[in-house]
Formats: structure tokens, C-alpha cells, sequence
């Protein structure tokens, strides 16, 4: 439940609010030759159709389940089913959203899900599954709402309503046995594991009693006896009552210190050089058990946790220097968001417009993001993985996977370089000063194309070139003016 079950490469990608069919096409022609592991899906299983004033067909309505038929807007069954083996087939790797710990928030009667099911929130009927009033928690909830209204009682965070969501009893053996045989019908399509939703949210015993139902996954994809990889949602900043080491023993939890961590010393709040030791020795849990990212669907847009320090796309130089970072350093395991852009509305600090949806047509199916000549995306999808620095920082931890950091350097603040291990060298300049260095690369000697400026195509080099010396050493230049702050370069990229 820690394991991956990666065969093509180290890092995931979250194709947020992608079609199925999309991710398909995307698994062959990008994902599986760029070596990625695998995608992270939006939510698979039917959800409410939100349309709320000016609130039309938000992406958060895929987080109100309304029964587990797997139609939702990026597809129906045999949709996911394709996709399933598609990617499968080029070893990438699909991981289901599962969102498990509640169903809807309360809707007026005659409201529908996305694939046609009634229900009614009020008496918490979802005839879909079906669930009705006896299946939630109300009864355990002690609080005047419903709601949790404070996470400094962990009682009332896992029994009570998450902002208004009918609050599923994962105690009861009836309520078990629809989220397991739901999430057995995935596995048997072929997934390798979910980001469990809300996990903070439920008990961890009660999940454990969930995860050890599950089936071993496909023998035919994955060999035998391998189980589904679990990472868990839990947001543990700390001063809470409820911490994510409470969930290690269920599979990795998503560390969200991380990419917190990384935007203030990116944003010049912290310094770089102190990056040397960052893991464990900062607070946050054991590398094996953490799933690490540098932003989330939820704080890129305010949600969730890591405020106004999260890096996201919209800084986009930082943005790659803080993945670069994360993709060249030996700590947990790594997911890369991918986004679609919207207009931001901020007003007193709150932006008006975080609910806003995929780009979509005049039937609000999502219109999926279309690739340009230079491999980049149109039609409002952002694509952070097909970011040239960002995509080839992905090779990178491929190169790398299996050694630990070594000769680390710093100038003293925002200028730092490392080594992994013989296989991959990398510096970063986060300082108002070019950095002109002869360095340690503990690469063998020759002449290294760099994969941030450029990358080695069709054996040339299109970036600036590094000469490594029989000692190892080399004189690297990252001035101020350059495009990017980073400059990497590895086994594979030695011209
Ligand atoms: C509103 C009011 C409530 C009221 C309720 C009455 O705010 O006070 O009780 O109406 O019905 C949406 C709306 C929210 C609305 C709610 C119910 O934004 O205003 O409540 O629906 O209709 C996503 C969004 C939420 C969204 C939710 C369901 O972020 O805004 O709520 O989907 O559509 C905590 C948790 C953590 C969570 C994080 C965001 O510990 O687990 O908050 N993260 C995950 C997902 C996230 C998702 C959920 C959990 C819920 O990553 O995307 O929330 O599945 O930190
Ligand atoms: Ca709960």
C-alpha cells in the first residue's frame, strides 16, 4: 500500500478534470514516452450536477458522490475502461480519486447526478448504491450544526459533515461493503491504487478494516500479490488534533508541509541554502511514507491548506525551480499538477471565481485541452507536464532513482547545487546575482547537455552545454538574465 506499482518511471501526474478518452491519448503519446509513472484521475463515480447562481458546473461537484456508476463528465464506463488498459499497456499507471467518506451536500429535491440517478440529501437517500438514513453519521455528530466546527476535536472532524457533506458511517459492515466492492471494480479494471479523499475525516481503523478487503491487484499487469497503492488525503500543518502519523500504517499520506516548505523558500521567506537537509529534519514524515507535490487542485485555486505561499503556475519561473527542486531531491514520492486556467477574481483576498470549471461547450461537456506544434497545450489547459523544463526534470529523477543526494553546495543563501549520486547534478540560482561556479557534478567526464535551457534532441543539443573535467568538477553559469534558474543535467544527457 506504500509501493507505486510504477514500471515506466518515479513521478505521477494529476490531469485534473481530464476526459478519459484524452488521458488515453495522452498516456501513448506523451506520458509513457516521456517516462511517467502514472495519472492521478478526477473522481470516477457519479456525482451532483451543480448549477448555483453564477455557480455553473463547478469542478468541487465531483467531490458530492451520488452513487459509484462510474459516469461523470470525463466519461462513462467504457470510457475509464479503455483508458485503463490503454495507459496500462504503455506501463502508465491510473490512480482513482476515491472519495469515500461522504456523499452529497444538501440539494434541493428533483436535483440530478451525472449519470441520471435521483436522490434526496435531505432524508439522505442515494437510491444509486443505495444508501439511505441509517448509512451516515448524524447520530455520532455532537455538534449544534451537523457540521465539524472545530478540528481541535477529532471526534468531530471524522463524525461530523465536512462543509455540509452527508457524512458516510465507514463503521457500519453494510457501508464497508459498498465502498469495497466499488473500489474492487476498479481494481479489476485495472487501477493501481487511489489518493483516498478526506482521509483525515474517517478513521483510520475503519479504513484499514476497508483496505484489507480489497482485492490483490491484476495479476496480468502487476504480478502477483500486489496491492493497491494508498495515499492518503490528510492536511497535518500541525496544531491539530488529528496528524497524518496516525494514518502511516494504512499506506503513504500526502505531506502538504512540502510544497509549503518549498513556496516560502522559493518566495525568498526562507533562504535556500537550508534546503540541505530538508525531510525529516524539518518536521515532516518518513520519506517512505510520504507523497509530496509542490501544489494540489485544491490550494493552487485557495482551497486546502499552504495559503498564499503556495507555489502554481501562475509564477511560472518559481514554479519550475521549486519542481525542479522537488524532482531532483531523494524525498517521498512525486506528483505533478496539471491545470486548466481561469480568470481570478480576488476581492479582499478571496478569489471569486475558485469554483470555476473545466473549459466546456454549450452542453457542459468538457471541451479537453488540445496540443500545439511545440508540444505545449491550447484551449485553456495549462500542462504544466508538458512544460519542457518540467517534463525533462522528470527524466531526471528516472536517472536518479535509487541514489541519495551528495556534495551538496550553497553560496551561502539562494544559490545551492547538488549531486545524486554519479548519476545527475543540479543548480539553482534564487539569487539576485549570476552564479559563476567551477562545482562538484559527480558526473563521469564529457560534455553534458543541459535539460532546463534545452534538452538533447535527435543527439544535439539544443541548451547550453556543460564540460565535465576527469575530476568531476565543472564551471557552471546561471546568470540572472537566463529564462530559468535551474540547470540540470544527467547520465542520460551526456552528448
Ligand atoms: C456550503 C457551506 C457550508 C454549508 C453547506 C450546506 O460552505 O458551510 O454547511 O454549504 O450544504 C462545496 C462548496 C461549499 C459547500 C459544499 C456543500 O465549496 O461552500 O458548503 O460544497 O455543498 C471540494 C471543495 C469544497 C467543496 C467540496 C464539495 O474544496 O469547497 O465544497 O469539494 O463539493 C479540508 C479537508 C480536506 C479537503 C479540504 C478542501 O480536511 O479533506 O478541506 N480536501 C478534499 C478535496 C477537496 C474536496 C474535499 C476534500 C471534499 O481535495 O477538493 O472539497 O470531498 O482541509
Ligand atoms: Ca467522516
Amino acid at each position: 500500500q506504500w509501493d507505486p506499482n510504477v514500471s515506466n518511471g518515479q513521478v505521477i501526474v494529476h490531469l485534473f478534470e481530464w476526459p478519459w478518452g484524452d488521458i488515453a491519448r495522452e498516456c501513448e503519446d506523451f506520458l509513457g514516452p516521456k517516462g511517467f509513472g502514472g495519472v492521478q484521475v478526477s473522481p470516477v463515480n457519479e456525482n451532483v450536477v451543480v448549477h448555483q447562481g453564477n455557480v455553473n458546473r463547478p469542478w468541487w461537484e465531483r467531490y458530492q458522490p451520488v452513487s459509484y456508476m462510474l459516469t461523470t463528465r470525463s466519461g462513462d464506463e467504457a470510457a475509464f475502461q479503455d483508458m485503463v488498459t490503454r495507459c496500462n499497456n504503455v506501463g502508465v499507471r491510473i490512480y482513482v480519486d476515491a472519495v469515500i467518506n461522504h456523499m452529497s451536500g444538501g440539494w434541493p429535491q428533483g436535483t440530478v447526478g451525472t449519470g441520471g440517478s435521483s436522490f434526496d440529501s435531505g432524508s439522505q437517500s442515494y437510491p444509486g448504491v443505495p444508501f439511505s438514513g441509517f448509512d451516515f453519521n448524524d447520530a455520532n455528530c455532537n455538534t449544534a450544526s451537523g457540521n465539524i466546527e472545530n478540528y481541535g476535536d477529532a471526534n468531530q472532524v471524522r463524525n461530523c459533515k465536512l462543509v455540509g457533506l452527508n457524512d458516510l458511517n465507514q463503521g457500519s459492515d453494510y457501508v464497508r461493503g459498498k465502498i469495497i466492492e466499488f473500489m474492487n471494480r476498479l481494481i479489476g479494471f485495472g487501477v493501481a491504487g487511489f489518493r483516498v479523499d478526506a482521509s483525515k475525516h474517517m478513521w483510520p481503523g475503519d479504513m484499514q478494516a476497508i483496505f484489507d478487503s480489497l482485492d490483490n491487484l491484476r495479476n496480468d499487469v502487476f504480478g502477483a500479490n500486489a496491492r493497491a497503492f494508498i495515499f492518503q488525503e490528510v492536511i497535518d500543518l500541525g496544531g491539530e488534533a488529528i496528524s497524518a502519523e496516525e494514518y502511516v500504517g494504512n499506506g503513504r499520506v500526502t505531506e502538504f508541509r512540502y510544497g509549503k516548505f518549498l513556496g516560502e523558500a522559493f518566495r525568498g521567506n526562507n533562504q535556500l541554502k537550508w534546503l540541505s537537509d530538508f525531510g525529516e529534519g524539518w518536521g515532516m514524515t518518513d520519506r517512505a511514507n510520504a507523497l509530496v507535490f509542490i501544489d494540489n487542485h485544491d490550494n493552487q485555486r485557495g482551497h486546502g491548506a499552504g495559503g498564499d505561499m503556495i507555489l502554481t503556475f501562475r509564477v511560472d519561473r518559481l514554479y519550475k525551480m521549486g519542481t525542479a527542486y522537488m524532482l531532483a531531491w531523494p524525498y517521498g514520492f512525486t506528483r505533478i499538477m496539471s491545470s486548466y486556467y481561469w480568470d481570478q477574481n480576488i476581492v479582499d483576498g478571496q478569489d471569486q471565481n475558485d469554483w470555476i470549471g473545466p473549459p466546456m461547450d454549450g452542453n457542459e461537456n468538457i471541451i479537453g485541452a488540445t496540443i500545439n506544434a511545440d508540444g505545449t497545450c491550447g484551449g485553456g489547459w495549462i500542462c504544466e507536464h508538458r512544460w519542457r523544463q518540467i517534463t525533462n526534470m522528470v527524466e531526471f529523477r528516472n536517472v536518479a532513482h535509487g541514489t541519495d543526494m551528495n556534495d551538496w553546495w550553497d553560496n551561502g543563501s539562494n544559490q545551492i547545487a547538488f549531486c545524486r549520486g554519479n548519476k545527475g547534478f543540479i543548480a539553482i540560482n534564487g539569487d539576485g546575482s549570476d552564479l559563476t561556479q567551477t562545482l562538484q557534478t559527480c558526473l563521469s567526464a564529457g560534455t553534458y547537455c543541459d535539460v532546463i535551457s534545452g534538452g538533447l534532441e535527435n543527439g544535439s543539443c539544443t541548451g547550453k552545454s556543460v564540460t565535465v573535467n576527469a575530476d568531476g568538477t565543472a564551471y557552471i553559469e546561471l546568470l540572472t538574465s537566463e529564462m530559468d534558474g535551474v540547470l540540470a543535467i544527467h547520465a542520460n544527457s551526456k552528448q
